[in-house]
Parts: C-alpha cells; structure tokens; sequence
C-alpha cells in the first residue's frame, strides 16, 4: 500500500516537473519538432515606443514635432547606448527647398571590429498622396508604421542590450528624409528618397567606418505581416536575408517570414548598398495583392497608431536580437 502511494507521489512530482520545464519553452506553430527560448523583448514597451514618436505629431521636415521627437530620439539612444552621435545635415529636396536634417546613431561595443548595423527612418511623410479620398491628400501623416515602427522596435532592442549586452558590436541608425519624395502624380528625376542614409553612406559618423551588414526596418508594424525577401537585399546581401530568415524560422516565425522573393523597393538599404563599403538588407512587409505592394494604410491619412500591431513588432524583435545572439 505504502508502495503504492509512493510511487504515484513520484509520478505526480516528475509530471509536475516536466509541466514547468514546459512552460519555460515556446512550441513554435510552424515547427512543432523544435523548442525554443524566445530571447526577452516587450512587445508592450516597443509598442509604446511607437506611439511616443506619433504622439509628437508627424514628424516632417521642418516642423517642431520633427524637432521635438528627434530630441527625444537622442536621449533615448544616449540613456541605452554605449555612445550616441548626432549627425546633423541639410537636407535640398526634388521641391528645391532645404531642410535641417540629423540622422542618430547609437553604438554598443564601439572598440569592437565585428559590428552589425540596425536601421529605420524616423521622419514621416508631408503628405498622404495615396489616401483614397483626394481631400487628404496634402496632409502629412503620423507614419505609425511607416517610420515609427522601425524605430520603435529598434528603440526596444536597444533597451534590451543595454542589460545584456551582445557579444558583436553594434550601431543603430535612425536615417531621417527618407519620405520626403515627390508625390505619386509628380515624377521627378533623380534621388529624392533615402536621403538622410544618402548622406549617412557617403560621411559615415565615423571616418572610415564600416560593418560586417545592415539590417533596415521598414514597416514591420502590420497586423500579420508578411516579411516577403526583397530584391536588392536578395541581390546585395542573399546570405544575409538567409540567416535572418532561417533564424526567424527557428523561433516559430515562419508565417511571417516566408521564403519568398517579394518586391524591389528603393529604400534606405538600397543607397546604403550603392555608396557605403557593406551590405544592407530591409525587413519590410509586403503585399502582392493590396495595389501598392504595402500595407493597406500605406501614404494615407490611416497610418496611425490604431493599425500597429504590437506582435509584428515582437516577432520582428526577437528576431533581431536571436541574430545578434548568434554572431
Ligand atoms: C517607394 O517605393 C516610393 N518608396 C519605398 C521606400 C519607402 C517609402 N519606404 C517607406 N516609404
Ligand atoms: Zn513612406
């Protein structure tokens, strides 16, 4: 009888104990063979580092809340970073005017040679060109997704470091002027997008700087996004946009992260990948079937904190912070 109820006390300790070893680890959807440890990252604090930016208003060239939010931009750089630096430019526009412009960086590990860049722009659009409806058109836009969530995320990341620092050294840029392109009716010969990574791949924050790569965020804030391989990064950088995905896949993010060639965009990476001596791949959502190959909300009025989805943000995360694991 004793025995008996011995041996059944072990079996309900050992499958007690096998529950909470469980629950310690995430069975990913997509490949249930495996169980992972999701490295730390606030989905909610990354979340709030998006609505931040938003709450200075749209953050277009030459407005106070353009101001105002790059302040804020630097001191939080300079509170999680090893060292932040402020790269101020100015900026001429396809309209033929001129802008006070910066671009922010902040480094961990900055004696380190092995570095990683992490990148997004922070500025938003003047005008919602591809709203739906013309009469607001010519307003500019909170850029919830577009810009914010970048940063936001990057903003996160940089939190997480600063308790516990990668082995790889690592500089997070926030480009300005990226979206101060000519409007969707006007065209507009040369360059008139990426213009802060422009500048920033042309007069590095530090003379003769480079990395081993560059990973840009762009748009990573859509509800169940999908992270298609974009062209340039495939072209630039393939082995790059492997590791990224295959990790991503790793963590049971492979419904995001899909295995697929997606559009060919001019971002920031592609000016970093023609003027700077590394290579730069984007993370940026993309649809087919939506018209422009972005989310819905994409250059409309609609690009507000309501449509950021605080789980893109975390998948995007903790992918990031899983490749700098790995380095
Ligand atoms: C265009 O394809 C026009 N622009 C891609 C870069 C971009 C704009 N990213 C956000 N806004
Ligand atoms: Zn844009």
């Amino acid at each position: 009888m004793l025995k008996i109820r011995t041996v059944f006390v072990f079996l309900i300790a050992a499958v007690l104990l096998f529950s909470a070893c469980d629950r310690t680890k995430k069975t990913p959807k997509d490949n249930p063979q495996t169980t992972v440890t999701l490295p730390a990252f606030d989905n909610d604090s990354a979340y709030a580092f998006v609505k931040a930016q938003t709450d200075f208003g749209p953050r277009v060239l030459g407005t106070e809340a353009h101001e105002n939010c790059g302040n804020w931009l630097l001191g939080k750089l300079r509170e999680y970073c090893d060292t932040a630096y402020n790269q101020t430019f100015t900026a001429r526009t396809y309209d033929g005017k001129t802008w006070p412009c910066a671009n922010f960086i902040g480094s961990f590990g900055p004696e380190k040679t092995k570095r990683i860049v992490l990148a997004a722009h922070w500025d938003s659009r003047p005008f919602a060109d591809h709203d739906p409806l013309p009469a607001n058109r010519e307003t500019p836009i909170d850029g919830a997704n577009d810009g914010a969530s970048g940063v936001g995320v990057l903003l996160e990341v940089a939190r997480q470091l600063h308790e516990n620092h990668p082995n790889v050294g690592v500089d997070i840029v926030f480009f300005d002027a990226e979206d101060y392109g000519p409007r969707e009716s006007e065209s507009v010969p040369g360059d008139w997008w990426g213009l802060g990574a422009q500048y920033w791949a042309k007069n590095p924050h530090i003379q003769g700087y480079t990395a081993n790569y560059g990973i840009l965020l762009d748009m990573v804030g859509t509800p169940n996004a999908q992270f298609m391989q974009e062209q340039f990064s495939l072209r630039d950088a393939g082995d790059v946009v492997r590791k990224v995905w295959a990790t991503a896949y790793e963590l049971g993010h492979g419904q995001y992260f899909q295995n697929k060639p997606g559009g060919v965009i001019t971002d920031d990476h592609y000016y970093v990948n023609k003027y700077a001596p590394f290579k730069m791949i984007d993370i940026i959502h993309y649809d087919a079937a939506s018209g422009t190959g972005f989310d819905p909300v994409w250059h409309t009025v609609n690009d507000n904190i309501q449509h950021v989805d605080r789980n893109t943000l975390g998948v995007v995360g903790t992918t990031l912070l899983q490749v700098l694991k790995n380095e």
